[in-house]
């Protein structure tokens, strides 16, 4: 201790940082916590999934030393989830990077120094360029970094390095939601606020769980006092379904047909909002036209409900005051998506469920900052959700920024699967994978790991060094967790909401912003990122990128104002300002961010799924949430003692009691669960959340994506992880 505390100086900045680490040009390595009293509490907000609840953070002798959820804050009212009230312990898991590794000649990776690995960043990924030129790297960002630090990545990466394809995890999540949102309301902009949940009388949760995936969501519905009606859409009789009022177990993939005759029995009936529709809306009439076919007749058949069950959800929206749709990853990860989420949105439009208590077409968001990366990590758009294309938008940002217009692309990048192919093909020759899990969580994970092993450079900047991707990596870059650095996370709801350092990173790992800044002094391009001298610095650069946007935050002050608010919704214009623990919604006054302020019906015609069921693979299987102490990969969540009780420890399928039968299968007996891509062994769990001929495995397990069809939204090009064929064979047991 007295070691280390020996080697602690102020920089420039102000800031201490370890002195034998310092960089060139003088940015420090190491962060030390904020100046806390020794004996105090903070709130954070928690880093795992959007909805963003407040923690309480509890020091004694200047050590974080436990949590408690924020019962003052807006979102949660004193509630965690289990990952919230555990979030500090994966913190301290032996495998956590504390040195970069470097891969030696003998194929092992060793641990280097900073400026070594600084210098093999540098050299490597410059040598690809120089031979394959300045687009053959890319890099793979995250939503789960604060918006300072993927728009310090995103900056770097475009407008330093001099590369065009970055794009992030969120392509596999929220891409969808994003491309549906931008051409019906002319803005990537979900609508609600929390409190929805609470003032509905009719609440649709269309592919969503939220009791696993999103537990304080859920907690919000039960404080709803008007009894209302719940419907989830789903096939698998989730723990949503079971707890909802109404269950409709579609067929896998057939949302948009049910969304459709649904909107046809509305118009037949007459249950539709014409003031409304009339006032705020275009492309109504083309939209009927295109209901015609989409009888309850046709639907039912399809979808594999009944009529009764189209005209009953018809006749429930129809009758609800205030009705609200909520959708996540059963419409999101699907080959027609975006048209699906449309769907969506045409039946809270016509209906006039919108921009009013208790409604909203409400895509809920999944990774911490999923949103902030939504318009921030400049990938699929230029900071502040600008167009790369326009270039009146390059020279606002530029002239914010103090750079050069020319440095900043017009064309967009390439979304993650045109990277990975663009690896296949030999035109992406380095990759730097920032917090994300690509080698597990990827679709098709046989053809992913051949992709990565391609690859002339993999940087891999992750927590820990034991991830399945960081197998695969050249250099490794020691990061430090939420909870070890500050920033700002936008939640579900568009809730900007601080993190802070509350504990030190282990051994040499740093902060990603930090890391950064050193690449971008190594490459050369420092100057360009003078005024990002710290995530605050950034935060008030990105505060002016937002003017005039749909998201603008020109009204918040900083970090301060944020704590002090208990979070802030976008947007918040410069001169408004907002009580604490406030609640908003968007479109009260009926315009959307289109340019004649009207939103947009979009509809196409129902697309065959890519990978249907065959007699040689007879299942479709379902991939998603399986408990709400699993965080995808596992990477964290495995680490705590108390999580890993709460969560199966094998591998397993869920099978409907009907197929289980049919295969002469006991339950818990071991099964392969086989597609034309993998093979997975894993115990038959027996249950009725299933229906014959469909089998459900987790997304946390390794394997479950080496079975999985490498399908995508055209528009969104989000994978399909959650409809591909697969079959079952008995397996031999093994000790159990
Ligand atoms: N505990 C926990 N919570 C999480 C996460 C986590 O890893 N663990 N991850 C976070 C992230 S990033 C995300 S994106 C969210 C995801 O949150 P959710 O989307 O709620 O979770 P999933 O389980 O992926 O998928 C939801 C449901 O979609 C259903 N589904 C599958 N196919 C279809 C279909 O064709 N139609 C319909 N209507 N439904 C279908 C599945 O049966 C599943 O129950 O969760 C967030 N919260
Ligand atoms: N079959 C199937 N596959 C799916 C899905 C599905 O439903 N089914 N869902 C998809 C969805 S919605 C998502 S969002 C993805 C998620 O997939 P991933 O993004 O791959 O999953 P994570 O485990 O969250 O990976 C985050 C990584 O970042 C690291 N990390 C955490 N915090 C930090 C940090 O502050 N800095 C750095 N540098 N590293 C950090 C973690 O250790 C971990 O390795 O999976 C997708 N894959
Ligand atoms: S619901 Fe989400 S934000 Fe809240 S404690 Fe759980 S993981 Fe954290
Ligand atoms: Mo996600």
């Amino acid at each position: 201790m007295i070691e280390r505390a020996r080697r602690l100086v102020r920089d420039k900045q102000g800031v201490l940082t370890r002195d034998l680490l310092r960089a060139p040009g003088g940015f420090g390595l190491g962060q030390v916590p904020q100046r806390l009293q020794p004996d105090a509490t903070t709130t954070v907000v928690c880093g795992f999934c959007s909805i963003g609840c407040g923690l309480d953070v509890h020091f004694k002798h200047g050590q974080a030393v436990n949590l408690s959820p924020t019962t003052q804050y807006a979102v949660n009212l004193g509630m965690a989830c289990p990952k919230g009230w555990e979030a500090l312990t994966p913190l301290s898991a032996p495998d956590r990077a504390t040195s970069p590794m470097l891969r030696d000649a003998g194929g092992r990776l060793r641990a280097v120094d900073w400026p070594t690995a600084l210098d093999t960043f540098v050299s490597r990924m410059k040598g690809i360029q120089a031979k394959h030129g300045k687009e053959s790297i890319a890099f793979i960002s995250t939503g789960q970094i604060p918006m300072e630090e993927m728009a310090l990545l995103g900056a770097l990466g475009k407008f330093g390095m001099g590369l065009l394809h970055g794009d992030g995890n969120t392509r596999q999540c929220m891409a969808t939601s994003v491309v549906a949102y931008k051409q019906a309301f002319g803005f990537d902009a979900p609508p609600y606020t929390y409190k929805d949940l609470e003032e509905s009388d009719v609440i649709i949760f269309i592919g969503a769980n939220p009791c696993i995936a999103h537990p304080i969501l859920w907690e919000r519905v039960c404080k709803n006092p008007h009894q209302p009606e719940i419907v989830v859409i789903d096939p698998r009789r989730t723990e949503t379904a079971q707890a909802a009022t109404r269950h409709l177990p579609l067929r896998p993939k057939s949302d948009l047909v049910l969304l459709y005759a649904v909107a046809h029995v509305l118009v037949r009936q007459g249950w539709i909002d014409q003031g409304f529709i009339d006032a705020h809306t275009s492309d109504f009439e083309a939209f009927c036209e295109h209901l015609k076919a989409f009888t309850p007749e046709v639907a039912a058949e399809q979808c594999g409900l009944s009529i009764a069950d189209i005209e009953g959800l018809a006749r429930t929206i129809h009758d609800g005051k205030r009705v609200s749709f909520w959708w996540t990853m059963g419409v999101n990860q699907s080959h027609e998506g975006v048209r699906t989420a449309q769907a969506i949105i045409n039946l809270a439009l016509m209906t006039g469920n919108i921009g009013r208590p208790g409604t909203g077409a409400n895509s809920i968001t999944g990774q911490c900052n999923a949103m902030g990366s939504r318009l921030f990590s400049n990938t699929t758009n230029l900071l502040g959700g600008h167009d790369f294309a326009n270039p009146q938008h390059r020279d606002k940002v530029a002239g914010i920024l103090g750079i050069d217009a020319a440095c900043i692309p017009s064309k967009p990048s390439w979304a993650y699967d045109q990277i990975m192919e663009g690896i296949l093909k030999g035109r992406i020759r380095g990759l730097w994978v920032i917090a994300t899990n690509t080698a597990h969580s990827w679709i098709n994970q046989a053809d992913a790991h051949d992709i990565l092993q391609r690859l002339d450079f993999l940087v891999v900047q992750d927590m820990y060094h034991s991830t399945e991707t960081a197998a695969f990596a050249d250099l490794v870059l020691p990061a430090a967790g939420w909870g070890e650095k500050e920033g700002v996370f936008i939640n579900s709801e568009r809730r900007l909401g601080v993190i802070k350092q509350v504990a030190k990173a282990p051994g040499q790992a740093l902060s990603d912003f930090r890391i950064f800044r050193l690449i971008a002094e190594a490459w050369g391009c420092g100057d360009m990122f003078r005024k990002w001298e710290s995530p605050e610095a950034v935060f008030r650069l990105l505060r002016a990128c937002s003017a005039g946007m749909p998201c603008d935050i020109g009204g918040i002050d900083g970090y301060r104002m944020l704590d002090a608010k208990g979070g802030i919704q976008w947007p918040l214009p410069a001169g408004e300002s907002v009580d604490a623990g406030s609640e908003r919604r968007l479109f009260e006054d009926g315009r959307f961010y289109t340019d004649d302020g009207r939103a947009r019906f979009v509809f196409e015609a129902p697309r065959p799924l890519p990978e249907p069921t065959s007699p040689a693979y007879p299942f479709t299987l379902l991939t998603g949430r399986g408990t709400s102490s699993q965080w995808h990969t596992q990477t964290r969540t495995s680490k705590s003692h108390v999580l890993r009780k709460l969560y199966p420890n094998v591998p397993y399928v869920e099978l409907s009691p009907r197929d289980a039968a049919d295969l002469g299968l006991r339950a818990n007996a071991w099964v392969i669960v086989r597609s034309q891509r993998g093979q997975v062994r894993a115990r038959a769990f027996v249950s009725h959340v299933v229906q014959p001929g469909q089998v459900f495995i987790p997304m946390h397990d390794a394997a479950t994506n080496q079975l999985t069809f490498a399908a995508f939204d055209p528009y969104s090009r989000q994978p399909s992880y959650k409809a591909c064929a697969v079959r079952i064979e008995p397996a031999p047991t093994v000790n159990s």
